[in-house]
């Protein structure tokens, strides 16, 4: 009788640890394709890019890569004239990639064109 109870959990564990090395095997845990991609990510929540509309630094002919992503109510999008860049209308829980790029040093605003008294911040190029 105690044996038989002893195999019947054995059994058990056995057959769950088949189970999870199927589940594993058919849905392996997803690897994160993003975190060594260099860039920036703007997230627009309450009216702010990031909290705090930070400087974004790029160096003279070296593109970086700029995802804004939408954590808000209402809709977003970022603009830099000068560098032509516009994301056109985000809206909550959607992004959009694009890149910063420039030949030449300067400082440009970016900007909401929704909320532009208090969603702006600056893109400073560098030179190399
Ligand atoms: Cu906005």
């Amino acid at each position: 009788m105690f044996n038989n109870i002893i195999a019947i959990i054995a059994i058990s564990f056995i057959t769950v640890g088949i189970i999870w090395a199927i589940g594993n095997f058919t849905h392996p845990a997803k690897e994160s394709t993003t975190t060594h991609i260099k860039g920036v990510l703007l997230v627009a929540q309450d009216n702010l890019f990031n909290g705090t509309n930070p400087d974004i630094i790029v160096t003279v002919n070296v593109p970086k890569k700029l995802v804004v992503l939408n954590k808000d109510f209402v809709r977003h999008d970022l603009i830099v004239d000068k560098l032509n860049i516009n994301t056109a209308y985000i809206s909550p829980e959607q992004d959009f990639t694009t890149a910063i790029a420039s030949k030449n040093p300067g400082t440009f605003e970016y900007y909401c064109s929704l909320h532009p008294m208090t969603m702006r911040g600056k893109i400073i190029i560098k030179a190399a």
